[in-house]
C-alpha cells in the first residue's frame, strides 16, 4: 500500500493457508472446515485488503456491520429462531478465529454483538425482548455494545456506581460507562446498574433516549479500527419492558464475559497464525549474508517456538470448545485459556515484528497492527493478572482479589 494512500485498497495478495502441524483438523467436522473456510474467504475478500488504511486512519467501518451479518458472524451460538446461527462452541470459536487473524477490533465488533449483546437478551431476556431485538442484532441492522466497565471500576465491576430507580411507570438511569467497544455507533447498550437495594441488573438502552449519550474515545495506539466510547446515563427514563428479568446479580455480566473470553481464545489464536505465516514467509524470501535470513538457527529457534505454541494453544480451545458444548466448562476453565492463549499471541507478534525487521514496523505487514491489538486484548475481559487470580481462586479456595 501507498503509505500516502493510507484508506485506498491494497494491492497486496493475501495468501494465508492456515496452520495445522498436528493434523488437528482431523478433530473437526466438514462442517467445521466449511464454515472455517467460508469466513476466511469473507476476511480475505472484505477486510484483508482495507484492514490497514481502517487502522492507520482510526476508521470504524460501518457498513462492515451488515456484511458480518449476512456472513453469519453475529450470534453464531444463538438458536437459529432468533435469527442466529444455531451452531456449536467450535463453529464459534473457529468464526472468531478467522476474524481475528484479519484484525482484533473485527472480532470486537463480532464478539461484543454476539456475546456480550445478543447472549444476554437471549439468556436473560423477555421473549418479547428477543423478538425485538435479536434477528436485527443477527442480520446487523442493528449493532449493539456493552456496558460493564466505569471510570473508578474496571477490575472491580461489582464496585459500580451507575444505577437506576423505580419511578413507577419507569426506571431513571445515571451514572458512566467508559471503554465501551462499539458504543459510539451501537444502537442499543445493555447496560448493567444497581437497583436502589444495590443489586444488579441488566438494562437495554436504546439510542435516542433523552439523557444518553455516547462520546468516542480518541488516540488510541491500539484496536484502531473498533470503535471504543463512554456509555452516560443523565436522568435517561427507561421503560420498564427494557429490564431483563432472568437473573440479576453480578453473576449475570460474568456469565456474557465467560461467552466472550472462549471467543478472544480462539481469536487471539488467528492473530498468532497471521503473524507466524507472515514471519515464515518473510524468513524464507529475504536474503542477508547472501543466504534466506530463515536459515540462520536464531530465526528457526523463533519459527520453532512459534508453531510449538500455536499448536499447543489450538488443542487447547478445542477441547475447551468440546466441554462448552458438553456444559463442562467453567469460568477458570476460560480464564486459562483465554489468558494463555493472548500472551501466546503478543509474544508472537513481538517476535515475528523482529523477524521482519524494519520492515515490521509498516502498514505493509499485519504485524506492529496485530501486537498494537493484542495489548487492549490482554487488558480487556479481565487483565492477565486478573485471569491468573481467578485460578489461583480456583487452586486454592482463597480468593486473592481484595
Ligand atoms: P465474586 O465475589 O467472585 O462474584 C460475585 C458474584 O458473581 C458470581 N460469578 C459468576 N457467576 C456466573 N458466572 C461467572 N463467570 C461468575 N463469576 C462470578 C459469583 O458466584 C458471585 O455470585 P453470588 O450469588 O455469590 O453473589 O466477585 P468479585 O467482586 O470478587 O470479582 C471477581 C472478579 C475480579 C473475578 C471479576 O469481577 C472479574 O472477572 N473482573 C474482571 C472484569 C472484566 O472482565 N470486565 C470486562 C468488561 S467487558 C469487556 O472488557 C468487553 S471488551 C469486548 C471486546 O471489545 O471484545
Ligand atoms: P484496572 O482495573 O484499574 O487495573 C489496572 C491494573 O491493576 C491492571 O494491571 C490490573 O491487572 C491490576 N489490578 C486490578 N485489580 C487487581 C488485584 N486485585 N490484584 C492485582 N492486580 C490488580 N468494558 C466494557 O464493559 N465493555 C466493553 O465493550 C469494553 N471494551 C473495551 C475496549 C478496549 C479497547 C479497552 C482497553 C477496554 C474495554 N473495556 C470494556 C474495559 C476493560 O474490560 C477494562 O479495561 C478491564 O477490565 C480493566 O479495567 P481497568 O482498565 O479499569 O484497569
Amino acid at each position: 500500500m501507498n503509505p500516502n494512500e493510507t484508506m485506498s485498497k491494497s494491492t497486496k495478495k493475501d495468501l494465508f493457508e492456515g496452520v495445522d502441524f498436528y493434523g488437528i483438523d482431523d478433530l473437526l467436522t466438514e462442517e467445521h472446515k466449511l464454515i472455517r473456510a467460508s469466513m476466511r474467504d469473507f476476511v480475505k475478500k472484505e477486510i484483508s485488503p482495507y484492514i490497514e488504511g481502517w487502522a492507520q486512519n482510526a476508521h470504524f467501518p460501518h457498513e462492515i456491520v451488515e456484511k458480518f451479518g449476512q456472513v453469519g458472524a453475529f450470534g453464531p451460538q444463538i438458536p437459529a429462531k432468533y435469527g442466529g446461527g444455531g451452531l456449536d462452541y467450535i463453529s464459534y470459536g473457529l468464526i472468531m478465529q478467522e476474524i481475528e487473524r484479519g484484525d482484533s477490533g473485527m472480532r470486537s465488533t463480532a464478539s461484543v454483538q454476539g456475546s456480550l449483546v445478543m447472549y444476554p437478551i437471549f439468556k436473560f431476556g423477555t421473549e418479547e425482548q428477543k423478538n425485538k431485538f435479536l434477528p436485527k442484532l443477527a442480520s446487523g441492522e442493528m449493532l449493539g455494545c456493552f456496558g460493564l466497565t466505569e471510570p473508578d471500576h474496571g477490575s472491580n465491576p461489582s464496585g459500580m456506581t451507575t444505577n437506576f430507580r423505580d419511578m413507577g411507570d419507569h426506571y431513571l438511569l445515571n451514572g458512566a460507562k467508559m471503554w465501551i467497544s462499539n458504543s459510539p455507533k451501537a444502537d442499543i447498550a445493555v447496560v448493567w446498574a444497581k437497583d436502589e437495594k444495590g443489586r444488579i441488573h441488566g438494562l437495554i438502552v436504546e439510542r435516542g433516549m433523552e439523557g444518553f449519550t455516547t462520546p468516542e474515545t480518541h488516540n488510541k495506539w491500539s484496536l484502531r479500527a473498533s470503535c471504543t466510547g463512554e456509555l452516560v446515563f443523565d436522568n435517561v427514563k427507561v421503560p420498564k419492558e427494557n429490564l431483563l428479568p432472568g437473573k440479576s446479580g453480578l453473576g449475570a455480566p460474568m456469565m456474557c464475559l465467560d461467552s466472550a473470553r472462549y471467543g478472544i481464545a480462539w481469536g487471539t489464536l488467528g492473530a498468532a497464525m497471521d503473524c507466524y505465516d507472515s514471519a515464515r514467509r518473510y524468513s524464507l524470501e529475504r536474503i542477508q549474508f547472501d543466504k534466506p535470513i530463515g536459515s540462520f538457527q536464531l530465526i528457526q529457534k523463533k519459527l520453532a517456538e512459534m508453531l510449538s505454541e500455536i499448536t499447543k494453544a489450538q488443542l487447547l480451545v478445542w477441547k475447551l470448545g468440546k466441554m462448552m458444548d458438553e456444559g463442562k466448562a467453567t469460568t477458570a476453565h476460560i480464564s486459562l485459556a483465554k489468558r494463555n492463549n493472548v500472551a501466546m499471541a503478543l509474544d508472537i507478534a513481538r517476535e515475528a515484528r523482529q523477524i521482519h525487521g524494519g520492515m515490521g514496523i509498516t502498514g505493509e505487514y499485519s504485524l506492529m497492527r496485530h501486537m498494537m491489538n493484542l495489548e487492549s486484548v490482554v487488558t480487556y475481559e479481565g487483565t492477565h493478572d486478573i485471569h491468573l487470580l481467578i485460578l489461583g481462586h480456583e487452586i486454592t479456595g482463597i480468593p486473592a482479589f481484595k
